[in-house]
């Protein structure tokens, strides 16, 4: 017989000395094994129930020339930062202490992981091995595991229509997809928002969407959704007032959002219900219409009968041909009928006349302003959104609207 040939051999043997009977026969049986293993299915791992520190690795069992009852042969499981770190039977066989994620074990087709970090990815590979000790390589498998389920997120309306969505970070996001959707039953839109909180824009009006958060990976592995949200924007004003505020401020409003917030200081004074906002202008090329809706008719605040006047019909008429100029206060309060610049507002509609987008109380700076007392397209030149403009360190009323 050759050794060359695998398989079970037996040797026989006897001793013998010229002149002496032989010895009794001796043998030994060895078994002759020259090849590797061969990894199943192709050597493809198979990932299933991933989870933000588990998943369920499994391969198709191995085959031997040799060891031919697949019971008896040995599954080694091993993980790594990268591929080629355990990509062949050497490397599998070397890894030890928190790489080597199951050691020998007979018959096995899957393995349970455990103890990943949420959001992380690791390489994993897997070693068949013979009854010789002949060790073969199955081809490794990056897992992505997704970070952790976001809580329950908050929703509430910015405005009619905006919706913001704030939630807890997620352990192991790198940044998180918005589902949304108007009802229970289609599939979601979504959008990507890198951090809470996260703002859904271009709403109509008194719109209700259902909302649920996604954490996504550095890799860009998802956790399963959030539990689901319901949100909706307040409703479309069948009607607008317009005041001028009785306080008057001088050129350093806070900006935009300084302005805003004199105007609803105004309104709940007077105990004007709503979310108000300055008519006026702060960003260069910045058209007031960017900043106020109008969506319906609009009054001022005249309290005497017949009560509140209609300034204009809607957003067109208000810009281009009111029809009377507002010159009642929050508190309904009429401003006279006479040519005071004590009755002037900021306006800022000139991008280069406005305080500096009204930061500035400087008397070097200068910001546009209209007249609560013209007629918009009366007094010559003079208008309600634009009269002329005065020094930043002037204090001028502002004229506000709710939204
Ligand atoms: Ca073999
Ligand atoms: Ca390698």
């Amino acid at each position: 017989m050759s050794l060359a040939d695998e398989g079970v051999t037996t040797i026989k043997a006897r001793a013998w000395l010229p002149g002496l009977m032989p010895s009794v026969e001796s043998s030994r049986t060895f078994v002759v094994d020259l090849n590797n293993p061969v990894a199943g299915g192709g050597g493809t791992l198979s990932i299933g129930d991933v989870l933000s520190t588990s998943a369920t690795l499994s391969w198709t069992q191995a085959s031997d020339t040799v060891t031919t009852n697949p019971s008896l042969l040995s599954y080694r499981v091993v993980s790594g930062a990268a591929s080629t770190d355990i990509n062949s039977a050497e490397e599998i066989e070397a890894q030890s202490g928190g790489t080597l994620v199951a050691d020998w074990s007979q018959g096995i087709t899957s393995q349970g992981l455990s103890g990943a970090t949420p959001g992380s990815s690791r390489w994993f590979a897997v070693g068949v091995r013979d009854e010789a000790g002949r060790v073969s390589a199955y081809t490794p498998r990056k897992i992505d595991f997704p970070p952790n389920v976001p809580a329950l997120p908050q929703g509430e309306a910015l405005s009619k229509y905006a919706i913001q969505v704030s939630f807890t970070p997620a352990t192991g996001a790198q940044s998180y997809s918005i589902l949304h959707r108007e009802n229970q039953i289609d599939a979601p839109q979504s959008f990507s928002c890198a951090a809470s909180p996260c703002v859904l824009s271009g709403l109509s009006a008194g719109s209700t969407r259902f909302f649920r958060v996604v954490a996504v990976s550095a890799a860009g592995a998802q956790s399963a959704p959030s539990a689901e949200i319901q949100v909706s924007t307040p409703a479309a004003l069948t009607r607008h007032t317009v005041f001028v505020t009785s306080t008057l401020h001088n050129g350093n409003l806070g900006g935009a959002a300084g302005a805003d917030a004199i105007c609803q200081t105004r309104a709940e004074a007077a105990g004007l219900a709503g979310l108000w906002k300055a008519v006026l202008n702060v960003a260069s090329g910045q058209s007031t219409a960017e900043r106020i809706v109008i969506e319906a008719p609009l009054y001022d605040t005249k309290p005497d009968a017949p009560g509140p006047q209609l300034i204009a019909a809607n957003a067109n008429d208000f810009w281009t041909a009111m029809s009377v100029a507002p010159r009642y206060t929050e508190l309904g309060v009429h401003l006279p009928d006479v040519d005071d610049e004590n009755h002037n507002m900021w306006t800022g509609r000139a991008t280069s006349d406005n305080c500096l987008g009204f930061t500035s109380e400087s008397g070097g700076d200068s910001g546009e302003v209209g007249s609560s007392h013209a007629l918009p397209n009366g007094w010559g030149t003079e208008s309600v959104f634009r009269c002329g403009t005065e020094a930043c360190n002037t204090a001028r009323r502002l004229m506000c609207i709710d939204q």
